[in-house]
């Protein structure tokens, strides 16, 4: 095939003459690689033989991306990519894969190119994601294939995009979703000039000039007309950005991207938190938290109310919403088991409000965990207030959310009691209804009025 050439050539810049059956191991120390990191490529020869067999298998479980080459002289070689080669790694490992069609100079008509080999072949092992010819006797392309590989190790694009449906994968969709959000600083859902640059300046350091910034516009509005609008890029257009970018083997720019939002390698936000709570203090939002969930209601809801639409709208940055028992068409609506709703389903303000100051008393992490999701970016020192502990409290409370408990036999009536706490028709009283938060205006003089929660758990 050329392997043991390959990588000889590579080291060397020139053909090789003359190569052993198989090369020491090569280690390019991090100073002399591109990439900035140590590499180390690993020839094999492989030989029907068990010893031999399991010796390669024991090197490719060590390893971070495969160059599986074949000899585009022969047409048997091509074969055995799906036959034998592709099967066996598959069992072996899911690292990425390079397809090398090698000795291009002698390439046998009829056999695809690399590209077309690796399109036949991407359903069956999707973990195929790059494909190039390569001739080592002229040196082309030998670069190449180790560009490839550590582009494939170090910005996979696995995460990011199905090579099979060609689309981004629904997770870094709803990733996008919230850096989107965050950029989006007047929250207007377009992507304007300083905004754009906000993110050049944040992410990388620099600012784009006049014309980068119409070009990149261009490009998007070549894909989609939607995608830009007058007052900015669009998230549509933004999503055919990110996807240009992969295309076109930028992906390291997405991956900046995401780790400057805090996303890790599996494309989750790590946030970890915690308060040291005594048992008799309560957990509520902050004034500074109560004004980033108004800001938000503000800008999705029409006539003061928050539609369930839009309301799904806001959680699109999140798998199911943190109310919902499973994810299913009605989790939206089962907003209304723990809330007042409109006939309609939909939230004014303050069930917008309770609904948030009822999570945070039964669980603050969930709950900031939702807030960063959905794009809040406070300081995690001031998302919540500590009650004071009751004993000290006593009265002249400054607690805003109290609990209530009901009590008494099956039967009694406390379902019921909670349906009109809601303000809904007892009838429609789900089983699962057990616990509800309402704002109780005392009295209105005194400007008196806090969120009361009512429970039968
Ligand atoms: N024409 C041509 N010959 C090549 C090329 N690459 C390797 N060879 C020759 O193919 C033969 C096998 O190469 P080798 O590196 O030992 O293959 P390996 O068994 O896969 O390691 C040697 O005679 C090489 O000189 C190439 O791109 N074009
Ligand atoms: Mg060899």
């Amino acid at each position: 095939m050329g392997k043991t050439s390959l990588i000889k050539s590579y080291v060397s810049k020139s053909f090789p003459h003359e190569v052993p059956a198989v090369s020491p191991v090569v280690v390019i120390p991090s100073e002399l690689s591109e990439s900035k990191t140590t590499v180390t490529i690993v020839d094999s020869l492989y030989r029907r033989d068990q010893e031999r067999e399991e010796a390669t298998e024991v090197e490719i479980r060590k390893t971070d991306v495969v160059l599986l080459v074949y000899d585009m002289s022969r047409l048997e070689s091509l074969t055995r990519l799906g036959s034998f080669w592709l099967p066996w790694i598959a069992r072996v490992t899911k690292v990425p894969i390079i397809l090398v069609g090698n000795k291009a100079d002698m390439r046998t008509a009829g056999v695809p190119t690399p590209e077309e080999t690796l399109s036949s072949l991407i359903r069956d092992y999707p973990q195929c994601v790059f494909a190039t010819e390569c001739n080592v006797l002229t040196l082309a392309n030998t670069d190449t294939v180790f560009y490839y590989a550590h582009y494939a190790v170090l910005y996979p694009t696995a995460p990011l995009y199905d090579p099979i449906k060609h689309e981004l994968t629904p997770k870094f969709a709803r990733a996008l979703q919230l850096c989107f959000r965050r950029l989006d600083k007047d929250q207007d859902k377009c992507l304007n000039d300083r905004e754009l640059n906000d993110l050049q300046t944040q992410v990388f350091n620099t600012r784009f000039k006049d014309n980068e910034l119409e070009s990149l516009k261009d490009l998007i509005k070549a894909e989609s007309a939607e995608g830009v609008l007058a007052s900015g890029v669009t998230f549509g257009g933004f999503l055919i950005l990110q996807k240009l970018l992969i295309k076109k083997l930028n992906g390291n720019v997405c991956w900046s991207f995401l780790r400057h939002f805090g996303f890790n390698d599996s494309l989750e936000l790590e946030l970890d938190f915690r308060l040291d709570l005594q048992s008799s203090q309560s957990v509520e939002l902050s004034p500074d938290t109560c004004a980033f969930l108004t800001a938000l209601f503000d800008s999705y809801s029409a006539d003061g109310c928050l539609s369930l639409a839009a309301l799904q709208d806001i959680f699109s940055t999140v798998e199911t919403p943190f109310w919902a028992s499973s994810e299913s068409e009605e989790q939206w609506s089962e907003v209304g088991l723990h809330v007042p709703t409109k006939a309609d389903g939909s939230l004014v303000l303050s069930s917008w409000l309770a609904l948030w100051y009822l999570y945070c008393y039964m669980d603050y992490k969930v709950v900031y965990h939702y807030l960063v999701r959905i794009g809040m970016s406070l300081p995690k020192s001031s998302v919540f207030v500590l009650t004071k502990p009751r004993e000290i409290a006593k009265s002249n409370s400054k607690r805003k959310v109290f609990l209530c408990y009901v009590l008494g036999d099956e039967g009694v009536g406390k379902k019921s009691l909670l349906s009109s706490f809601l303000s809904r028709s007892p009838d429609l009283a789900d089983i699962h209804l057990d616990t509800a938060c309402a704002l109780v205006e005392g009295d209105r003089r005194l400007g008196e009025s806090y969120y009361l929660i009512v429970s039968s758990m």
